[in-house]
């Protein structure tokens, strides 16, 4: 179990913390709401090192691809500008937190943060070379955005008790995790006193 220091180069990526995706949201993630403590804990822990904070958010507009109407597999979610479409006001997000909005277009939809958004160029515009990435779901938005970051060659670690899995399938988030530790993100615990490893491999 090994400390993880925080410094230059490390930025929280916040997943997907609207409205919709909380219990009560029209695609509610079960008992999604039990992630704000642990989000809220990871705000304060970046932003008293004065890290970069990124939140991103689902933006469809109202006939979007994935919604059942167009023949998609969800409810319809997090259309822009509604209420679902907010982030819960629970979560502390310092001011300078850069909203990264995706599958802002009817066309395609966009499960990673880093789909068609400058967030990979932001982070490096920063000098990010580390990402912790936490927030909703684990079995789509997280589990996109994680392997992303492992793939445009961020460190990346993981936050499993601040996600949340929508488990369409029995065991789909256990097992989003698993694929994200294989693909080597470091998924790490929270402590009193900041982040520690949960295995090293
Ligand atoms: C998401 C389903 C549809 C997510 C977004 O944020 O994980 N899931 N759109
Ligand atoms: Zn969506």
């Amino acid at each position: 179990m090994s400390a993880i220091k925080l410094g230059k180069g490390d930025a929280l990526i916040v997943v997907d913390m609207q409205y919709d995706f909380l219990p009560g949201g029209s695609l509610g993630v079960p008992a999604g709401h039990e992630v704000i403590a642990p989000i809220n804990h990871l705000l304060a822990l970046y932003s008293d090192c004065k890290l970069p904070i990124f939140a991103s958010r689902d933006w469809h507009p109202a006939d979007h691809c994935s919604f059942r109407e167009q023949g998609g597999p969800w409810p319809p979610h997090c259309v822009a500008g509604t209420h679902g479409a907010e982030f819960s006001a629970e979560l502390a997000f310092p001011d300078d937190t850069i909203v990264i909005s995706k599958a802002d277009t009817a066309q395609a939809d966009a499960y990673s943060a880093f789909n068609g958004t400058t967030l990979a160029s932001q982070l490096r515009a920063r000098g990010v070379t580390r990402v912790a990435v936490c927030g909703l779901a684990t079995d789509y938005c997280v589990l996109n955005t994680v392997t992303d970051a492992l793939e445009e060659g961020f460190e990346t670690l993981i936050v499993p008790e601040a996600m949340r899995a929508v488990d369409v399938h029995p065991g789909d988030g256990s097992r989003a995790i698993d694929r994200m530790v294989a693909r080597g993100a470091v998924a790490v615990r929270l402590g009193e006193h900041g982040m520690t490893a949960l295995s090293v491999s």
